[in-house]
């Protein structure tokens, strides 16, 4: 299987985040992609190919051209305020503040187009967001070009971002805009797993109302977790996208065995529906040591996991999205594709 991989995505390097109350060190990290492609070369999975650079317009098919120009004028604004140390939003236009004012402070901007104060954003994090967007791209034009499986060693993540805001350490929804990539050139029915640990809020939004891209999500309950706002087993799409969104919020402490019914009942699902393509939202944050997760997966169970995928019998891009246990992260990781490429 090839991986497609830029060093460009390692320029975004947050040094904090803002979680449980406090300033804390940064888990979503240059080293995570780092151990990835380490693993990726010593266990020989394959090629190790540099991503195309794409025009603007596929981001434009998924994100406003608000947002994106947001996020590449952000660091002269930031910095024109007077600051130079990471920023963090924290005031948002919720219910009785006024959506419709046009937003200049960069203060204002921050809080429109964010959905947590989670997320530090610095000097390169546009960069590399683009090239992490790129690495998603050029794997799709892989798949359409007639490769059977290819993994988008992206970083940063992109499963929490939506149409117009950043959150959960994403800025570009890699997976959403790889699908629509898809679907532009030429597929008719694209489907998107997201096996991360937390719900893709933002990829479940860009195509609730659409059934030309099936999204089922396996993830920790947001109950107990975050998003904590989305990713209920009642939603199940809306209009033309009725019946084309599932989700499985399992419980904490949840286990391969646990887990693995829930999975079946997703690949049921994409044998019934029969998309031309999938999409992996490969998160590998169900692991048992993940710092900031609470399942119970062990490092053979994401062998399980490869084997289970192979066995859809599609062509599958796999997109990485979280896991922060970084020095199981490149096992784990290369263990899902070695599973699935048996
Ligand atoms: C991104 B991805 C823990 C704070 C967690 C947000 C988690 C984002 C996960 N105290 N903050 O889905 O792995
Ligand atoms: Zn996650």
């Amino acid at each position: 299987m090839k991986t497609v991989f830029s060093a460009t995505q390692l320029a975004h390097a947050p040094a904090q985040e803002i979680s449980d109350g406090k300033l804390q060190p940064a888990v979503e990290i240059p080293s995570r992609a780092e151990i990835v492609l380490s693993t990726v070369k010593d266990r020989k999975v394959g090629d190790v190919i540099p991503p195309l650079e794409f025009p603007i317009r596929p981001l434009h098919r998924v994100h406003s051209e608000e947002y994106v120009s947001f996020l590449e004028r952000f660091w002269s604004l930031w910095t024109a305020s007077g600051r130079d140390a990471e920023a963090f939003p924290f005031v948002w236009p919720i219910r009785s503040l006024r959506q419709d004012t046009k937003v200049e402070h960069i203060d204002g901007l921050l809080g429109r187009y964010s959905m947590d104060a989670g997320t530090p954003l610095g000097q390169h994090t546009y960069r590399a967001a683009r090239a992490s967007a790129d690495t998603a791209l050029t794997a799709a034009k892989l798949v359409l070009d007639g490769e059977k499986s290819v993994f988008a060693l992206c970083r940063p993540p992109g499963h929490h971002a939506g149409h117009d805001f950043f959150g959960g350490y994403c800025f570009f929804n890699n997976a959403a805009v790889a699908a629509q990539y898809l679907r532009d050139y030429g597929l008719h029915r694209v489907a998107i797993l997201d096996v991360d640990y937390h719900h893709g809020n933002g990829t479940q939004a860009l195509f609730y109302d659409r059934p030309d891209v099936l999204f089922l999500s396996l993830h920790a309950d947001p109950k107990d977790e975050y998003p904590y706002f989305l990713g209920y087993a009642d939603e199940t799409g809306e209009h033309a996208g009725t019946g084309f969104t599932r989700n499985w919020p399992l419980p904490l402490g949840t286990d391969w065995e646990a887990y693995s019914p829930a999975l079946d009942e997703a690949c049921r699902w994409l044998l019934v529906y029969k998309p031309e393509a999938m999409i992996v939202s490969l998160g590998l944050d169900c692991f048992e040591r993940d710092p900031i997760s609470g399942f119970k997966f062990n490092s053979e169970d994401f062998v399980r996991l490869g084997q289970r995928l192979a066995r859809v019998g599609v062509p599958t891009i796999f997109i990485l999205e979280g896991g922060y246990a970084v020095d199981a992260l490149g096992t784990n990781c290369v263990n899902v594709l070695e599973g699935f490429s048996g």
